[in-house]
This record gives structure tokens, sequence and C-alpha cells, in this order.
């Protein structure tokens, strides 16, 4: 059926290739207003009025510190030039290409054009208090952002960073707006779930719905990390609609999951959707697993401590990581792993400097009353993050970096030596300063931005670079949506007061979008 639906799709897109441009813009113009036509009808039948949770610290955190005022003054102007450039030259593309000043997409959002940027840094505008701005991007999304494309998209791609910024841009504003197109995305998503098990597929057509993997993934498997991380988004949409469905999907996952052996009380990165089966025995804390883990910690978070169930596999999990993923280097720095087959590579990622700031937002209520060891695990993985920035020429941090044969904390391949404006690191520094009040915390925060403002700021915006260690790096000329969401937000929150986003009350999507505990 799939191969039959494809090759339809492919049939098509060739009658309409035999068709002159003008006929062709006729044809998507009338299919657009007809979409508009279908909205306006949807939109007219309100969603049933829900209580929005108790909404604290939404307009806080002004630093009464001038210097740390300065500093948060500093990120904002930062994440203006983002947002002006990209309004400027990227208007509507799902991201910036800073220097050729045009748009740029991905793959993980197919050939679609939905504004990607835009819906990322909402809620960062908002807390910001960029609300000219923030009402610019409403507009937009009021009046353009359609998911009727023949567009295939990863899900999980679209669900953090669509879906979780609409809905955090919902709970900030009060804007119906975010909530209806939020509703709307999600019922695009759903036919990803349509499989054998319910372990939904990577990736989604949002016209046909036909849904399938990635081709690199082991043996035809969808990835821990992706269908791991739909919960918060997907509880908060059944809370809003009153419709069970989405809240059914995720759990469904969540209860398979737990029926399944875990190899040595680990997950691997891989289970096929067909079969159940897990793929290839690799677990990781960084790609291709990482939020999974999180999202079992944020759950229990989200839902005030009530799910125990998630709670317990979050436990189960970490205690198994920690047995075998974690060791300390011999120069004494505690690293994060790749278990392979049996076998850990002595290597870890950009992306697994997350890590730290979960352990430490995981020490409350932890077994046996372990929260001094989880946070000071979380210091240790966020000292070990910034020698990875420490050790290069840009004093940004590498994508993966490695302990072995004499290296300790340095990217050793070629490949592996670029910074592509990832927060992880960031991240990390925010919790750990928020638990700790340690301003060293703030420090190592304030020397990420200036190596950010100095090596990747250009003109037209910000770019990642192709190598940290060199001290005239060339640029990859694209301003990923998730430097807006990510990390500009978790840089303004660490030089904010404590009071702005209070961890109480929020719990940040893997995106960084904050949606509100449900008491
Ligand atoms: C973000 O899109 C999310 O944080 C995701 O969980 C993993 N990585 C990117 C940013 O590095």
């Amino acid at each position: 059926k799939i191969r039959a639906d494809h090759e339809k799709a492919l049939e098509e897109a060739k009658e309409k290739l035999k068709k002159s441009r003008d006929e062709i813009q006729a044809e998507i113009q009338t299919e657009k207003n007809k979409v508009v036509q279908e909205l306006k009808k949807k939109d007219s039948k309100p969603l049933p009025p829900v209580p929005l949770p108790n909404l604290i610290g939404v307009n806080s955190g002004e630093p009464s510190d001038p210097d740390v005022r300065e500093r948060r003054n500093k990120i904002k102007e930062m994440m203006k030039h983002a947002w002006d450039n990209y309004r400027q030259y990227g208007w509507g593309h799902n991201e910036l290409k800073p220097i050729a000043r045009k748009g740029h997409s991905t793959n993980i959002f197919g050939n679609s054009q939905m504004g990607a940027t835009i819906v990322d840094a909402l809620d960062t505008l908002y807390i910001m208090g960029l609300h000219d701005e923030f009402r610019e991007g409403q507009e937009w999304i009021d009046k353009n952002l359609d998911f009727s494309v023949n567009s295939e998209v990863s899900v999980f791609e679209v669900n953090i960073r669509f879906i979780g910024g609409l809905l955090a841009a919902y709970y900030l504003s009060g804007q119906e707006v975010f909530k209806i197109k939020a509703v709307q995305l999600a019922g695009k998503l759903l036919p990803a779930f349509n499989t054998p098990t319910g372990i939904p597929w990577a990736m989604v057509n949002l016209k046909s719905g036909v849904g399938r993997n990635w081709g690199w993934a082991s043996a035809g498997s969808s990835i821990l990390a992706e269908f791991g991380t739909l919960h918060m988004e997907f509880v908060h949409l059944s809370y809003l609609t009153g419709d069970p469905v989405y809240y059914n999907k995720v759990m469904h996952i969540r209860k398979l999951l737990q029926k399944m052996d875990r190899p040595n009380g680990l997950y691997p990165n891989y289970l096929n959707p067909r079969t159940g089966r897990w793929g290839q025995h690799h677990t990781s804390v960084g790609g291709l697993g990482d939020s999974f883990y999180e999202y079992l910690l944020k759950a229990w978070l989200m839902s005030d401590k009530m799910d125990t169930e998630a709670r317990k596999m979050y436990d189960d999990a970490i205690e198994a990581i920690e047995k075998h993923l974690i060791r300390k280097s011999n120069g004494g720095l505690t690293f994060i792993g790749e278990w392979k087959n049996g076998h850990l590579e002595r290597k870890m990622g950009h992306l697994t400097c997350f890590a730290g700031g979960m352990f430490a937002l995981g020490a409350d209520g932890s077994r046996e009353d372990k929260a001094g060891h989880y946070l000071q695990l979380g210091a240790e993985i966020a000292h070990t993050c910034h020698e990875s920035y420490d050790r290069t020429t840009l004093k940004l941090g590498p994508e993966a970096f490695k302990f072995d044969g004499g290296v300790e904390a340095v990217a050793v391949r070629q490949n592996e030596k670029y910074y592509i404006l990832r927060p992880e690191v960031i991240e990390t520094y925010w919790y750990m300063w928020r638990f700790t009040h340690d301003p060293k915390y703030r420090q190592w925060g304030w020397e990420a931005a200036q190596a950010i403002d100095k090596y990747c700021r250009v003109s037209g915006g910000f770019s990642g670079v192709k190598d940290v260690y060199s001290s005239s790096p060339t640029y990859d000329d694209v301003q990923q949506s998730f430097f807006l969401a990510e990390t500009l937000k978790y840089l303004y929150l660490l030089f904010s007061n404590d009071d702005l986003l209070p961890l109480d009350n929020w719990v940040f999507n893997t995106e960084a979008h904050p949606l509100p505990v449900l008491h």
C-alpha cells in the first residue's frame, strides 16, 4: 500500500510538471484558497473550554544587579539580530542562510515552507518582551501557516518545534490561534501511528498521511528519541481538547516499552515498528536516545509528580546508564559514553551535555534519596562539557569529543569539530545555576555567549562554524531555528531571576518550550 501510495504521488507530481508554471501557480492558489476556507470553517468551531493552569512567572525575572541586567540585555540584542535578519531574508522559510541571505530548510521539514523559525522563536520573543516581533509572528501564523501540504516531515521535529512552540505560545499569551493550529497539526501527525505496533513512523506525509522510516536506521527501525519524545505535547493536547486520542497514543508506546526485555537494563536506540523488536543494541544519552530519558522525567514533573510510573522508568533507566555508560577519564573528567553491542565507546556528543541539567532536575525525588549524588553528577557533566568548550580555539564546543588514547574532551575527527549553535551545554549551565546558584555557571554561560557573538555572528544573522579548533573558522551558513528557541532562551534565563518561569510551575520540552505543570 505504501509503495502504491508513493507511486501515485509520483505520478501526480509528474503530471503536474507537464503543466506550465502559471497553470501550476494557479492550481496551488486554488488549493490554498480551499484550505483557508476549510480552516475558517473549522476555526469557527471552538475547542471545548478548559481552565488554564495557574500560569506563574510569565513576565518577571528582571535582575536588580546592573551587570547581570547588562548581560541579559546583550542576549536580547542577539535575539533581535537573529530575528530581524530572518524577518528580512528568510521570512516564511523554515530557517535562514545568514551569509547567502536567503531561506533555508532541511529534510526534517520535507519540502515545506512552514516558518519553523517563527514558531520556534515565539515564546523566546514573548519572555524577552519583544512584543512587536511576537505579534508579527502571530500574524504570519494566523494567515499563512497551513498543514495541508504534500510534504514528508519528521514527526519528532514537528512535534517538539511546532506543536511544542505553538502550545507554549498559547499558554504564555492566551491567544487561541496557537492552540487551534497546534491541534490541526497534531491531527496531521496521527496517521504516523498507523503501524502494526502503534510505534510511529519517523516521517509522515502531511497530505497523504503515508509514513515511513529513515533509510539509515537499523533494520527499518523507528528511533527511541523520536517516538519517545511525544509525551509532554500529546498529554497537553488531550488536556486542551478533551480528546483522549493523543494521550492514548503515547501511553500505548509506554506500555509497549514496559513489556520489552532490555539488554543490561538499557533501552536500545532502535525499535522496529512492524515487528516490535529492537534493532541494533546501541544505547545513547546523546543523539537517537537523549530526549526519551528526558521525557520520562518530565512526564513525572509535568503531572505534578503523580505519574510515578514514568518516574520509575526514569530511575531504572538512569541506574543502568550509570552502571554501563558513565565513566571517569584518566584526567578525572566524568563522561557519558555510547554503548554499542556490549562495548563502550569513550566518546561523548554535544547533544549528551543536556544530561547534566537532566540529572540536576531529577535529583529531587530520586530513589534512596540520592539527590546529592545526582546534583553532583550534573555538576560533573557540566564541568566536562565546559572543558570541551575551553579546550578549543574558539571557546565553543565540538559536536563530539573523545576520552581515549591520551585525548580528553577533544574532538579527533574532522567531521566532529563543528559547532552549529546548539544549546545543550548552556541548557545544563542554566539548570545547574537554578539549583545551586554557583556563580561559575553564569560565568561559563557568558563565555559561551561572547564566543557565539564573536565567531558566529555575521551581518545577516548567526551561523554555525565548521571547526572550533581553527582560528579562522569557516561558516556553515545556517541559522538553526533551535538557536532562537533554545540557545538564546536558556542564556536569557541564566541572566534572569528565578521567578521567570519557575521550575515548580513550568516544564520545558526538549526544544525549550515551557509547558505548565498540570496540577
Ligand atoms: C533540538 O532540536 C532539541 O534539543 C533536540 O532534543 C535535540 N537537539 C536539538 C538542538 O541541538
